[in-house]
């Protein structure tokens, strides 16, 4: 049994491979060998799908798959699973309606999450809003996909729930930002009786000293409870000479006031080494937006888009995981403070 629980749900499977003996990683994160597990050109008029997000579903998997077309435009694609890694894919994107069955397309949708809160299941996007801005839809059935009112104005950014209510109240991360490609950023929270009015905007956490996330951070994968918190995996950036470098990086948020940053890692957990995440449409991208996880064995699995090109595997064990961020814990007032100023 692990050491750290994991407070959810446990999944039928979940694909998994051990850390390979001769894998030298600086870090309790490795990668699977055979990534990227989704390649160039997976779907007719897509030219690569990145930065997308799983979950388990009727004893297999599904998936929103950011797929940016031969046009350039991204949009959310639909896939199944039986393993986790190889997928199927939908031939059109999802075809969002409106709450009375009418279409309601965003003009663009990219790096989408998928949450379960409840029995729903709700998938966070960016979109088009007059600018960039967070896109909010819901599905039961992966049928019909339900598109709901854009929370939050523009501009703004990497939204994701909590996997449940806090203190009776839908709770999302995202990560306000400008029209371009945003050279700042941190990671603020918003809660919501009802998915409608939003309010009570506490700060998270901020960019921090350490190089590799000194220029922007953004909210990854949905966060993961655990008996020591919301295990977060994030993205941070540095901008060197020669662009930006996005890495993952993890914290431990409080149970109640996920606010409150308890612990957050000094160092990153993952970062652009191999072909397919250095080099690319976009190279030396590591952007975490799902994971899958099983308290029984305390097994994680990372999905992240790599180089704006290819979808990544990684894995790691919860107790190795959180026990690094605690020997790597360097945080600041601004992080363990509530965040209202
Ligand atoms: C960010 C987002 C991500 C992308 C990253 C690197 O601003 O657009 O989708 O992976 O840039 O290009």
């Amino acid at each position: 049994m692990p050491k750290y629980q994991i407070l959810a749900p446990v999944p039928e499977k979940m694909p998994w491979q051990d850390k390979p003996a001769d894998e030298v990683c600086n870090s309790p994160l490795w990668r699977y060998n055979e990534n990227p597990i989704i390649n160039r050109n997976p779907i007719p008029g897509v030219a690569r799908i990145f930065n997308s997000a799983v979950i388990p579903y009727e004893g297999a998997f599904v998936g929103v798959f950011r797929g940016e077309q031969t046009n350039g435009v991204s949009f959310i694609y639909f896939g199944r699973s039986q393993d986790g890694i190889h997928w199927d894919f939908e031939k059109d994107k999802i075809q969002f309606v409106d709450e009375n069955g009418k279409p309601f397309m965003p003009g663009y949708a990219y790096d989408p999450r998928l949450v379960k809160v409840e029995d729903t299941y709700y998938i966070m996007w960016c979109t088009d809003f007059y600018g960039a801005a967070i896109g909010l839809a819901k599905t039961k059935d992966f049928k019909t996909f339900t598109r709901l009112d854009n929370p939050f104005l523009p501009f703004n950014r990497n939204a994701v729930l909590f996997p449940r209510k806090i203190n009776g109240n839908f709770v999302m991360l995202s990560r306000p930002s400008d029209s371009g490609h945003t050279p700042f950023g941190d990671i603020f929270l918003s809660e919501s009786p009802d998915l409608v009015y939003w309010g009570k905007h506490r700060h998270v956490m901020g960019r921090s000293w350490e190089w590799w996330e000194s220029l922007k951070i953004g909210g990854g994968a949905a966060p993961i409870e655990t008996s020591e918190g919301w295990l977060l995996f994030y993205h941070g950036v540095s901008g060197t000479c020669n662009g930006y470098v996005y890495s993952i990086g993890g914290a431990i948020l409080d149970r109640d006031n996920p606010s409150i940053v308890k612990y957050r890692c000094d160092s990153w957990l993952l970062t652009p080494e191999k072909w397919y995440e250095e080099r690319g449409f976009v190279g030396n991208v590591c952007f975490p937006c799902a994971t899958l996880h099983d308290n029984n064995t305390g097994r994680i699995a990372i999905y992240y888009g790599a180089a704006d090109s290819y979808v990544g595997l990684a894995f790691g064990y919860v107790d190795e995981i959180i026990d690094y961020i605690k020997e790597h814990n360097r945080t600041s007032d601004s992080d363990t403070e509530i965040g209202i100023k």
